[in-house]
């Protein structure tokens, strides 16, 4: 069967397009990623954020090319090539990472510099608030990230309905926003975290759920979330304030080269390993 996605057009464009090219210059610490790939978009934020130097190196995923398994056996974006001491005398070999959260979590910790890189993403100085964090960043991958992959690939020959996707993806988004802290728009109330990074990436490929599937992600208008209405206006105020942040719009490309690509997802004619375990009830690689 064609695999489309080998044939994967493009690269990084508009404000994204910026970021790789100021970026691009040989540097120890290497970004591997897929302009159109939310896990990518994750690292890329944590990088951005922490104004970290490094050196984007746009591949794509999809043709395994064999310098890229050898960095990562499990042939996805991101990967992280890392300079790591060796020896003694300052020698350093460039050693892989991989998986978008343990790549972000390294990054918050390798950088950790306050003065330098700004606050830490998981708050540092508490136990119990990095655990919170933990938990809701196990709720974005575990239910979240799943249920949106259900949604844009539904079909109407599945064995489901779209309106019982959208009801659960909903039910995740609402579990998530009744999660939100107070004083301020972020997960932490005032303090940005690891929290908003990992639900960025999907919060802003929500509109091509609109575009593409009927009835839309199904988020209530404002005044019209019903008994629901605060928990959606806590949701808005999170989103929009996602939508504004530096980090999150330099890592966006054109809004149409993602509704060029999530076509196939729309489709669910796609071969990407997300899209196979979403099509096989299995757990995502
Ligand atoms: N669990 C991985 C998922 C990464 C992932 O699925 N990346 C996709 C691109 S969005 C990929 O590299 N796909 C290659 C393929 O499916 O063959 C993470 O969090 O980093």
């Amino acid at each position: 069967m064609a695999t489309v996605d080998t044939s994967l057009e493009g690269e990084t464009s508009g404000a994204a397009g910026e970021l790789a090219a100021a970026h691009s210059a040989e540097h120890p610490l290497k970004l591997y990623g897929g302009w159109f790939c939310p896990f990518v978009q994750r690292a890329w934020i944590v990088l951005a954020e922490k104004n970290i130097p490094h050196q984007y190196v746009e591949i794509n995923p999809y043709k395994k090319a064999p310098e890229f398994l050898a960095l990562n056996p499990r042939g996805l974006v991101p990967t992280l090539a890392v300079p790591v001491s060796v020896g003694g005398e300052g020698k350093k070999d460039l050693k892989p990472l991989y998986e978008s959260t343990v790549i972000c979590e390294y990054l918050d910790e390798a950088f950790a510099d306050t003065g330098r890189f700004g606050p830490r993403l998981l708050p540092e100085e508490d136990a119990y608030d990095r655990a919170r964090c933990r938990l809701c960043i196990d709720h974005i991958g575990s239910r979240i990230v799943p249920a949106f992959y259900r949604f844009i690939q539904h079909t109407p020959d599945k064995a489901y309905s779209i309106d019982e996707v959208r009801a659960e993806f909903l039910g995740h988004l609402k579990t998530f926003a009744n999660e939100l802290g107070s004083g301020g728009p972020w997960f932490l109330g005032e303090r940005f975290s690891l929290v908003d990074v990992m639900l960025a990436p999907w919060a802003k490929r929500l509109f091509l759920v609109d575009h593409y599937k009927s009835g839309g992600v199904g988020i209530p208008a404002e005044g019209e979330g019903g008994d629901d209405e605060a928990v959606w206006a806590r949701w808005r105020q999170w989103f929009e304030a996602i939508a504004a942040r530096k980090s999150v719009k330099e890592t966006w490309s054109n809004d149409d080269q993602y509704i060029g690509a999530y076509k196939r997802y729309a489709e669910d004619t796609t071969q990407s390993e997300v899209a196979k375990a979403t099509r096989q009830g299995k757990s995502l690689p």
